[in-house]
């Protein structure tokens, strides 16, 4: 299966997608919580899903499928072609603010990123991806990332991780707070990846984030240059939850080994 074909119409399925999910917002969803109170889903998670399940099924019944909402497999290898989906990431945001969430797919062929596929669904901007070949926004080339020192970098960061919790020690994560020039959070972190592939941001840091978060993002960010891993330094893993960093290459090291010390 040549990728082209299978670039041409993930992108047109993920932009039918998105058109869906601008026209919900005339209907009354129903919301639902998941593993915790701040941990949502809507109908319209699951419809997008489902729909994701059924155009790919027409298209090559031998790809295989893993969705957040779990209307795909549930495989354990990543041998042959599979589907890495996240139908809406950032669904708090999707259902408070109705903007700043996106729809992140990767596609990885025997466990290599081979496509990759953020849209950001009310600004119109697809990011993608083809391995080797660079990342594009809306097909306007991304630039390598260039050197920068932490001092001047801009940061993805969740407040909470600088404030005592159960994950992670928080008196090195203030250090790091007050050495940055600022921080950030976004609330999706696909967008978060994304902003570090476009050089807005130079890093982003979360203590669980699952393979359909970072499936497509980051498959974007390797194509400029950006480092991902877990906050131990080790590769990341599509078929487990994990923590999860990506920065710019220039500062990855330093934070991993400086600021991250894990309970
Ligand atoms: P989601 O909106 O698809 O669930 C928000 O902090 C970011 O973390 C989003 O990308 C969100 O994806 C992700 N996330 C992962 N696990 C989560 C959880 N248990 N609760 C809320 N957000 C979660
Ligand atoms: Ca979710
Ligand atoms: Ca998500
Ligand atoms: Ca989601």
């Amino acid at each position: 299966m040549e990728l082209s074909k299978i670039d041409v119409y993930a992108k047109s399925i993920i932009l039918q997608a998105g058109d869906r999910i601008r026209q919900s917002f005339s209907e009354k969803w129903t919301i639902e919580t998941k593993a915790d109170a701040n941990d949502l889903v809507t109908n319209i998670d699951r419809e997008i899903e489902l729909f994701f399940i059924e155009k790919i099924r027409a298209f090559n019944s031998s790809h295989k499928i893993i969705g957040e909402e779990g209307m795909g497999e549930k495989i354990q290898s990543l041998d042959g072609v599979v589907w890495i989906i996240d139908p809406i990431d950032g669904t708090m945001n999707f259902v408070r603010q109705h903007r700043n969430f996106a729809i992140s797919v990767g596609i990885y062929v025997d466990g290599i990123g081979k496509l990759g596929y953020i849209y950001d669904v009310m600004r119109d901007h697809l990011y993608h991806a083809i391995e080797g070949q660079g990342a594009y926004m809306n097909d306007q080339p991304l630039k390598t990332l260039e050197e920068i020192s932490l001092d001047k970098a801009i940061i993805g960061l969740n407040a909470v991780w600088a404030t005592p919790n159960k994950r992670i020690k928080h008196e090195p994560m203030i250090e790091l707070v007050h050495k940055v020039r600022g921080t950030r959070s976004y609330g999706s972190a696909a967008l978060e990846i994304v902003s570090v592939a476009s050089g807005r941001m130079d890093a982003y840091l979360s203590m669980r984030l699952s393979p359909w978060d970072i499936a497509g993002g980051v498959m974007i960010a390797n194509e400029v240059g950006a480092i991902a891993s877990n906050l131990e330094n080790q590769p990341i893993n599509l078929l487990e939850r994990d923590t999860f960093i990506i920065a710019n290459p220039f500062i990855h090291k330093e934070i991993v080994e400086n600021y991250i010390e894990l309970k």
